[in-house]
């Protein structure tokens, strides 16, 4: 299988992670989105949508991020990061749900601002778009830490849910995501950091 994917993006990491953990081998191939490639007419054929990451399983073509992970872990036999049970597979897609739509947009603002624009020669960073990405995050960011007090895993066992929200906090320094005092989500995301995927994704 061929992940088309960027070493800086977030969404790309995330189903990497995911098929490390799975034990999937992807082929990975770099779009260089600095250089504009991911706009290029034979990407656009891939995805219309021009973002990382896309998957070609022998002909099948699939985008976003977390359909990717889902499709991943459904070829896996034997896998328990997307259960198959119906009301804990309902919880991790939860929040799944819940990073695209409430934690992604701050995580990617700031990611922009902070981080993509000065190692990508794009000027300074917005005030107004880092002050909107610190709200929407610093929100999204307190949710989370108050629903792992107590918990080790976002739901009851490690799953994809895990994955996918931690990939983004990977950029939290150099993007200066406002979570550094959220003990709860930092004590998760160092276990996180501890599996094997994680490290063999640093290391792709
Ligand atoms: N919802 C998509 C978002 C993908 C996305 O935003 N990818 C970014 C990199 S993290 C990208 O390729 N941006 C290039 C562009 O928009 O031109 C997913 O989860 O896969």
């Amino acid at each position: 299988m061929r992940l088309y994917h960027h070493p800086l993006s977030t969404c790309s990491r995330r189903v990497v992670l995911a098929a490390h953990h799975l034990g999937i081998d992807l082929d990975l191939v770099v779009v260089d989105l600095f250089k504009g490639e991911q706009k290029a007419a034979d990407f656009l054929a891939l995805n219309p949508n021009h973002r990382v990451p896309v998957l070609d399983d022998d002909g099948f073509v699939l985008w976003e991020s977390y359909a990717i992970m889902q499709y991943l872990a459904d070829k896996a036999p034997g896998q328990t990061l997307w259960p198959t049970d119906a009301k804990a597979r309902a919880d991790v897609s939860r929040w799944l749900f819940w990073c695209a739509q409430d934690f992604m947009p701050g995580c990617s603002l700031l990611n922009r601002e902070n981080s993509i624009k000065a190692l990508g020669g794009m000027g300074p960073a917005d005030p107004d778009l880092v002050a909107r990405g610190e709200a929407l995050l610093g929100a999204a960011a307190a949710l989370l830490d108050r629903h792992l007090e107590g918990r080790e895993w976002i739901c009851a066992d490690l799953s994809l849910a895990d994955l996918a929200i931690a990939a983004p906090l990977a950029d939290q320094t150099r993007a200066k995501f406002p979570v550094s005092d959220l003990v709860h989500l930092q004590r998760w995301f160092g276990q996180v950091q501890a599996l094997d995927c994680w490290r063999a994704a640093d290391a792709a």
